[in-house]
Formats: structure tokens, sequence, C-alpha cells
């Protein structure tokens, strides 16, 4: 049976990929934060119904000795270094804790693993937002990177230790460059999320309006279902590499919302307002990714399509909601 060690077990990625490595036999650990909470799974394992499926591992990113200890502990076949301060918002509220989590984090959990001369296969969850203000139409591996947030500057620098890492003490480390990928576990600050929510307290009669920031951005939105085989599959390479993870569709955020109101049977015109609060000092503007080598050297291709992804979320958002009620 193999071990499979993922930080940020609580959060989307890491509640599909339990789910995943579980079906395949895998033995999970995940990370977990201290909360003064009794809630330690999270909801979305819970929602999965893997709660109990999962063993979990107090420790935190910005704690070395923790993950020298959980490391030391469970002897994992295989890390998954999910765990991050997401949020691009959030990043020029709070740069330095995000530098600390979301880049640090990555060099304290590889120089665990090199202290400890584990043999474990590596991954890192880099991220679209590394291409920034993008500097080809559609973005590969070749692609230069021009990072327009602290969070995407921070998984820079845990991108390019992951590579440096592989590269000075040959371990298998592998990078996977994924693009926004969403489902109805996505946090709900992020924009696909607050859209399906939205749409459903509007179609409950809850709200009237929804209040977003920049209708104009575009996405290349997939599935974390789909997204989460795609970190499996780079850690059953032979050898560790750089993988871009994307559908090569990019739809705007305006198109996103006219998608998902349609489902409920309503005009996103008629219910949408500008905030500019939701603005951001540094915007992304396009991605667009070309996942040609994913899908030649790993077999991977996304299975689920937006419109299908955005009926799933509103459809789990009304029943949240009528849960509730
Ligand atoms: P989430 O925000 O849903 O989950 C983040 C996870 O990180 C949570 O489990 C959180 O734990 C954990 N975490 C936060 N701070 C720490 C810390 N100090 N120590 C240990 N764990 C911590 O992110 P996603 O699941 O969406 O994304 C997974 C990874 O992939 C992230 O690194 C993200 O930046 C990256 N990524 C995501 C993409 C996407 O579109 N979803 C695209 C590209 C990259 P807690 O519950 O305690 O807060
Ligand atoms: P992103 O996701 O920044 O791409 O990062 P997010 O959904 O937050 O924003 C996408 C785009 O939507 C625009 N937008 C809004 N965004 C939010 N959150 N709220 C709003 O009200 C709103 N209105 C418009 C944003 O300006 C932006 O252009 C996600 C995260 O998962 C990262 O961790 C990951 O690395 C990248 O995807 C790939």
């Amino acid at each position: 049976m193999k071990t499979a060690l993922i930080t940020g077990i609580s959060g989307q990625d890491g509640a599909y990929l339990s789910q995943l490595l579980l079906g395949k036999g895998y033995r999970v650990v995940g990370l977990a934060r201290r909360t003064s909470t009794a809630d330690r799974a999270g909801e979305r394992l819970r929602w999965l119904g893997l709660e109990h499926d999962v063993e979990l591992a107090d420790g935190d990113l910005t704690d070395l000795s923790s993950l020298i200890r959980v490391l030391a502990k469970t002897s994992p076949d295989e890390v998954y270094n999910l765990g991050a301060q997401s949020f691009v918002a959030l990043s020029w509220q709070q740069p330095i804790l995000t530098g600390e989590v979301t880049g640090m984090g990555a060099f304290n959990i590889l120089e665990a693993i090199r202290l400890l001369e584990l043999k474990t296969k590596f991954y890192q969850a880099s991220s679209s937002e590394m291409f920034g203000m993008v500097q080809a139409p559609a973005q590969n591996e070749t692609t230069p990177f021009y990072p327009r947030s602290p969070y995407a500057v921070a998984k820079l620098a845990a991108h390019w230790i992951t590579v440096n890492y592989r590269e000075s003490f040959s371990m298998h480390a592998s990078s996977g460059i994924l693009f926004n990928h969403e489902s109805p576990l996505r946090g709900i600050e992020f924009v696909t999320r607050k859209i399906t929510n939205g749409v459903a307290r509007i179609k409950l009669g809850l709200n009237e309006y929804l209040e977003l920031g920049n209708l104009d951005a575009a996405r290349d939105w997939g599935h974390a279902r789909d997204y989460v085989k795609a970190m499996w599959l780079m850690m059953q390479q032979d050898l560790p590499g750089d993988y871009v993870v994307a559908t090569g569709r990019s739809v705007t955020i305006r198109e996103f919302c006219d998608i998902a109101f349609r489902h409920a049977g309503l005009d996103y015109r008629d219910h949408v307002r500008i905030n500019p609060a939701f603005f951001r000092p540094a915007e992304v503007d396009c991605l667009k990714g070309d996942a040609t080598k994913a899908r030649d050297k790993l077999g991977w291709l996304p299975e689920t399509t937006l419109e299908e992804m955005a009926l799933e979320m509103v459809e789990a958002d009304l029943q949240r909601l009528k849960h509730a009620a």
C-alpha cells in the first residue's frame, strides 16, 4: 500500500485528491493546522464522505519542525504540496503571510525531505497566475513568467525551488502549472463559486443582486476532479517534470455569469452590479493554457465542460441553501 502525504488536505483540491488516492488504495495522511474549533477534517472531506478515511497529522507549512516530524513518522511515497494562502485578492492585504505560506512553505517541505533523505516523490501546486501579464496568447511550459500579485510572486519562488531541488539533488520533484479549476467545493470567495452561490440565493429569493468586480477578465476554467488526476499522473512518471494543466478554452467572468444565471432561468444583467471594491491593484486579464505536453506525456485530458461544471455548482448551491433553510 502506498502512502501519500497531502498538505492542504482540507482545501478543494485536497478533498478531491484524497478521493482519487483512496480509490486507488493509498493510505492518505493530511497535514492539518490546529484550529480553535473541533472541525479538523473540514466540510469538504465530509461532503465527499471521506472524513473517517484519511489520517490527519498536526503541522503547519511555516513550521519546519512539524514538517520534519510528520514526514519522519509517515515516510510517504508521494508528497503533494497543496497548502497555500491561495486567494489572490487577499495577497495584497497579507503579502508577508502569503510569502511565508505559499512561497517559503515549499522551501520548508523540500528541505525537510532533503534533511531526512527521503526517497519520496514531490508535487508542487504551481499556478497559471505565474504567467500573469501573459507573454504568449496560449501559455505552455516554455512561456516566460510575469507574476502580477504577491500570491503569484510567492508561487513563482515555490516553483523555482522545486525545479532547483530537482536539479540540485536529483529529487523526483514535479511542478503542475494548473490553470483555474473549480467545483462545488470551491471556496466561496472565488468568483465562480461566488456567482453560483449568488445565483442560488437570488433564485430562492434570499437576495436580489450580486456584487462583482472586473467582468472582462478571462480565465481557462476546468473541474478540480479532472485536475487532481493530472497531479497523480505526474507522480507516476519515471522522470519528474513541469506540466501545464488546462482546457485551452478561455471565458470571461461575464460569460460565466451568463451561463450560471441561465441555468436557473435568470438573466445576469438584471442581477449583477459592479462594485469597484472587488477590482485588483494589478489584474491578470486573460489566461489560456496549452496542455499539449500533459496530453502527450501523461495521456491527460479534461473530461468536464464548463457548462456541465457550472450546472453542477449551481445545483449544489441550491441544495445547500435548501438544506440550511
Ligand atoms: P484552497 O484555498 O481550497 O486550500 C488551501 C489549503 O491550504 C487548505 O487546506 C488550507 O488549510 C491549507 N493551508 C493554508 N495555510 C496553511 C499553512 N500555513 N500550513 C498548512 N496548510 C495551510 O486551495 P485549492 O484547493 O483551490 O488549491 C490547492 C493548491 O493549488 C493551492 O496551493 C493553490 O494555490 C494551488 N492552485 C489552485 C488552483 C485552483 O484553481 N484551485 C490553480 C492553481 C494552483 P485550512 O483549511 O486550515 O485553511
Ligand atoms: P484567481 O481566481 O484570482 O484567478 O485565482 P478568482 O476566482 O479569485 O478571480 C478570477 C477573476 O475574477 C475576477 N473577479 C472577481 N474575483 C473574485 N474573487 N471576486 C469577485 O467579486 C470578482 N469579480 C471579478 C478577478 O478580478 C479575476 O480576474 C485562482 C486561485 O485559485 C489561485 O489560487 C490559483 O492559483 C489561480 O486561480 C489559478
